[in-house]
């Protein structure tokens, strides 16, 4: 029954009194305050010991972690230049240090924040009889297929299978891992395992280290960091050694610091299951020059389960942390908290071991956000018999991101060990859209959001939003909240869709690199609509250059490199050239310009029409599909004139307000009459550059007696 070592077993924490012992003497060597990519600066001495976030909030009767000093307040300017931005706090509602600090969020207006949780995929389970016990799901770029490990087998030959998908809902079994050339259900034959961990890291340069793994071999001689070229044959690079590890015990990288960590079940007094912190660099990890996990670990008490994790109905025990993976999403660190609440002494042992999986975000890797009331994102159900019954627990890698590129879903999936008897197996999988962990939402009035002051380096701004029926405008503000021409609301162009991935754009501007650079403020207006994230990219297809978590089909490293994939058709920039006086029955020259990205192709070509929008008269063009053209009028008064681009899939147009004048009429009254005489008078004899407001009546720049001729043949003083 080797799968029943995950069950709670009650003994002294050799780590907790490592942990102690060493709060007492030793702290690991001091990193010099790192600035992290959004401005955040971390203390000289990292990781946090104890004493900085309080070590006793592991205990689930306690207050949740307090916001650490250096998370306190957002840094004054936010660099935005990774990942997609949300609008996420930084302080959990009730936390002791208070409640909803904020991190790009200044200030709100008619709009509330709403957590969203997703749902699960109808056709759970996804497979049964098999377990991810943490173990991994991917997108790998290499084999252009998902790949998925699992526990998999009974447990007299338990081994760990890699299962490959096109879909990342169909599985086939590819393999079986082998460590060292055998088996691991074979090697297995020694050890006791427990959970693993199956990292793909994209960013390693040595191939025989692409993947990374860690087994959990509980109270054995040797603790594996394996590592691998293809994912499927291992090696073990470094033995961590026998440190008097439990169980239940992961890895995960955190690539904005370029540190792998090894997440550890510890627990202190009053508390079994609770984690510790160990981190190591890339380049160091699963080496021989790596610091001894022992080292790493030492007074670095991470996080618990609090008073805010609801006890289970009925049955009054604190909740626990029995795991936490974690993951890098976009501009975050995503932890996938295993709560465990036990309701003991039921009828069905099972429920000794009720875990739900609840998210919280990070934005130094961490402290972590934990929204509340504290919902979980996968929840257990009641009923016995179905995959979720009473038990389920996160996989390393989630969330893929899967869908088209434009309307994406998040996929997390879950190990479930409901069905009858215990110990059978299954995996399932929650959906939620993408970047869908929080919204901001406005209802039938306009309501505001503006950030903190941010900086950009890119020129693209892209949203998140549904608004299909309502309306998304973003204006820019300066560091004192000034409007920044041309970045108005008035002329942003509308936003009405249901898209994860959608440009904003500004009428007259083709991007935002004018303000690169600078310190500005974005400030978004919504009606009828969910906003959930935003960014700024110097590529015109979207690629945010966040993480990606497990990845997926539409990307191609760890990273979104791709945004839509294809640079999105732009339309046309249309100039209709400034407003314009004329005199008939003079030409009036027109002047626009049209230039286009030379999307789509085909026909990578552009048409365009001068119209008439509105007038007293009639309007003859010298060239109507010409931009640059001349216009005549049937009569006097005030046209207003449209030149209008059309590259085929979009058009785009811009109006001209053209006076026209009767013929004399050189004050522009209606009326020709001494008042313009005395027009003519006054610029008589004028050789050049004069117009039809100075006394010029038949457009040839000059005053002269011609004009004058004109003037009086139109004479009409009532
Ligand atoms: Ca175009
Ligand atoms: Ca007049
Ligand atoms: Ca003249």
């Amino acid at each position: 029954m080797r799968r029943q070592v995950e069950e709670a077993v009650y003994r002294p924490c050799a780590l907790a009194m490592i942990a102690l012992a060493a709060m007492l003497s030793f702290v690991p060597a001091a990193r010099a305050g790192e600035t992290l990519y959004n401005g955040i600066v971390l203390p000289d001495s990292w990781p946090p010991v104890d004493s900085q976030t309080g070590a006793t909030s592991a205990i689930g009767t306690c207050s949740p972690l307090r916001v650490p000093s250096w998370m306190q307040t957002a840094p004054a300017v936010i660099p935005i230049n990774v990942g997609r931005q949300f609008f996420i706090p930084i302080s959990t509602a009730g936390n002791p240090d208070g409640n909803n600090r904020e991190f790009l969020v200044e200030s709100m207006s008619n709009v509330t924040r709403t957590w969203h949780y997703g749902t699960y995929y109808s056709g759970n389970p996804l497979m049964t009889a098999v377990l991810p016990f943490s173990d991994g799901v991917w997108w790998d770029p290499a084999i252009q297929k998902y790949v998925l490990f699992v526990h998999d087998g009974t447990y007299s030959t338990e081994s760990v299978g890699k299962w490959t998908s096109t879909d990342a809902l169909h599985w086939t079994r590819a393999s079986y891992v082998t460590v060292g050339g055998a088996p691991l259900a074979s090697v297995q034959g020694i050890v006791d395992c427990d959970s693993d961990a199956f990292w793909l890291d994209q960013e390693e340069t040595n191939p025989a280290r692409r993947w990374k793994g860690f087994l959990m071999w509980k109270g054995q001689s040797m603790t594996p960091d394996i590592i691998s070229p293809d994912g499927n044959s291992f090696t073990i690079s470094l033995n961590l050694g026998n440190w008097g590890q439990q169980d239940r015990s992961t890895i995960f990288l955190n690539p904005f610091r370029q540190k792998f960590v090894y997440s550890i079940r510890g627990g202190i007094t009053g508390c079994d299951r609770m984690r510790i912190y160990g981190e190591t660099t890339r380049e160091l990890w699963g080496t021989s020059s790596q610091p001894p996990l022992q080292d790493l670990l030492t007074g670095h008490n991470w996080e618990g389960a609090d008073n805010l994790d609801p006890q289970w109905p009925g049955y009054n025990k604190p909740c626990q942390l029995y795991n936490l993976d974690c993951t890098p999403y976009e501009s975050m660190m995503i932890g996938m908290f295993s709560i465990w609440a036990e309701p003991s002494g039921q009828a069905d042992a099972r429920w000794d071991k009720v875990n739900q999986v609840y998210l919280g975000f990070s934005y130094d890797g961490w402290y972590f956000h934990r929204p509340t009331p504290r919902t979980p994102l996968c929840p257990v159900t009641n009923t016995s018999g179905i995959w979720n019954y009473c038990n389920v627990q996160s996989v390393v890698g989630s969330p893929l991101i899967v869908g088209p590129a434009d309307s994406e879903q998040l996929y997390f999936y879950a190990s479930g060990r409901g069905i009858m008897p215990y110990g059978n197996f299954a995996i399932g999988m929650r959906q939620l859209r993408r970047d869908g962990f929080c919204s901001i939402d406005s209802g039938g009035t306009e309501g505001t959001l503006t950030t903190h002051p941010v900086r950009f380096s890119g020129k693209y701004m892209f949203v998140n939003v549904a608004d299909a029926g309502g309306n998304l405008q973003v204006e820019v503000l300066d560091a004192n909240g000034q409007v920044i021409a041309p970045f108005s609301k008035a002329n942003c162009v509308a936003i009405a869709v249901d898209k994860t991935l959608y440009r904003v754009r500004w009428n007259g501007v083709n991007d935002l690199s004018a303000i690169a650079g600078q310190t500005v403020k974005f400030k978004f207006y919504l009606t009828d609509g969910q906003l959930y994230a935003f960014w700024v990219t110097p590529s015109a297809a979207g690629a945010s250059y966040g993480y990606v978590a497990g990845g997926g089909a539409h990307y191609t490293s760890d990273m979104d490199t791709v945004g839509l994939g294809t640079v999105p058709n732009s339309p046309p920039t249309v100039t209709a050239g400034p407003d314009a006086k004329v005199m008939m029955p003079n030409t009036l020259s027109l002047a626009g310009t049209v230039s286009d990205d030379g999307l789509p192709t085909p026909p990578a070509a552009v048409t365009t029409n001068w119209s008439l929008v509105l007038g007293p008269g009639t309007v003859s063009f010298g060239s109507a599909s010409a931009a640059a053209t001349t216009a005549t009028f049937s009569t006097a008064g005030t046209y207003v004139l449209r030149l209008t681009a059309n590259d085929s899939d979009l058009s785009a147009w811009s109006n001209l307000n053209v006076t026209v004048k009767l013929p004399g009429d050189f004050n522009g009254d209606g009326l020709v009459n001494g008042a313009d005489f005395l027009i003519w008078q006054a610029h008589y004899p004028t050789s050049s550059g004069a117009t039809s407001d100075t006394g010029d009546a038949n457009g040839d720049g000059r005053v002269n007696g011609a004009d004058f001729l004109i003037w009086q043949m139109n004479y009409k003083p009532m």
